[in-house]
């Protein structure tokens, strides 16, 4: 149940249909959009940098969120965009959309098949769907507010009851070479506590991971909103707990998920590590 500060969040009836249609349609933008970054994959591309050598982006990226704005103005023109690779537009219809046309780009010129479309909408500010699909593994991971989250028409409800000790947590570094050398300290120190360590390269797959039980828990720090909106919205409908640093909500500072059993010994120790954040 999704809840505020006063109390459990009530939709009106128009709201709920409304949140059933925009979810249909991610779902459709996602598969679609993820369809033309496969084809792009085959087809060769060229790829170049923005941030810093590691931060790539290819002509594959743009293109898609190209589609997937075209698609979205073409059904809701007064809808509001957000995208990883400059799609930036006020709504003035209570609905936006935040979009990573391709998570996992370093993957995606790699070869790896561990990338994603990410598509989540929000409606009056707060994610009220999103789909996040692997053109590679044809993999759909989906959810609606309150409605539960699927891999294709299958439920998702999270990973088994674990302790620290066992966890197998995900997790995921910045561009920055400086900052990913303090994260990498961090990863250090966690490691003689937890199971187990795993990098696969895509937020968003691995936020569905932990969805699906494939984790335990993962967490990053330095995540922008289009990485992680479809993914936390997948993993908290499928009966996760998210968290930001001590105690605060999940966002760019750090975001954090994990089963039931395993989040208070994961957060506590993801907050301790991350004390000068
Ligand atoms: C990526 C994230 C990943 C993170 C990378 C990068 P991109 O997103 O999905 O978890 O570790 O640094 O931010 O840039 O491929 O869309």
């Amino acid at each position: 149940m999704e809840t505020t500060a006063g109390g459990p969040i009530r939709r009106s009836t128009a709201d709920e249909a409304l949140a059933a249609e925009l979810a249909e349609f991610a779902i459709e933008l996602a598969e679609g959009a993820g369809q033309l970054a496969r084809a792009g994959a085959r087809a060769g591309f060229d790829v170049c940098t923005k941030s810093s050598a590691t931060d790539v982006v290819t002509e594959v990226d743009r293109n898609v969120e190209r589609w997937l704005v075209e698609q979205i103005l073409n059904r809701r023109p007064a809808d509001g965009i957000l995208g990883e690779e400059g799609a930036e537009r006020a709504s003035t219809s209570s609905v936006r959309w935040v979009l990573d046309p391709i998570d996992g780009t370093v993957n995606f010129t790699l070869g790896l098949p561990q990338y994603a479309v990410s598509v989540a909408v929000e409606l009056n500010g707060v994610v009220v769907a999103g789909c996040v699909y692997n053109p590679e593994s044809g993999e759909s991971f989906r959810a609606r507010v309150g409605h539960g989250a699927f891999l294709g028409d299958v439920r998702l409800f999270g990973p088994r009851d674990v302790d620290l000790a066992r966890a197998v947590v995900g997790t995921g570094f910045g561009y920055d070479a400086g900052h990913r050398a303090a994260q990498a300290q961090v990863v250090a120190r966690l490691l003689g506590q937890i199971g187990d360590i795993r990098r696969l390269g895509a937020a968003s797959l691995d936020l569905c991971a932990v969805a699906a039980g494939r984790l335990d828990g993962y967490y990053e720090v330095g995540l922008n909103p289009w990485d992680y909106a479809a993914g936390l919205l997948i993993v908290t409908e499928a009966g996760c707990q998210a968290s930001g640093l001590r105690g605060r909500g999940p966002g760019e500072a750090m975001v954090a998920v994990a089963g039931r059993e395993l989040a208070p010994a994961l957060f506590r120790a993801l907050s301790e590590l991350n004390a000068d954040l």
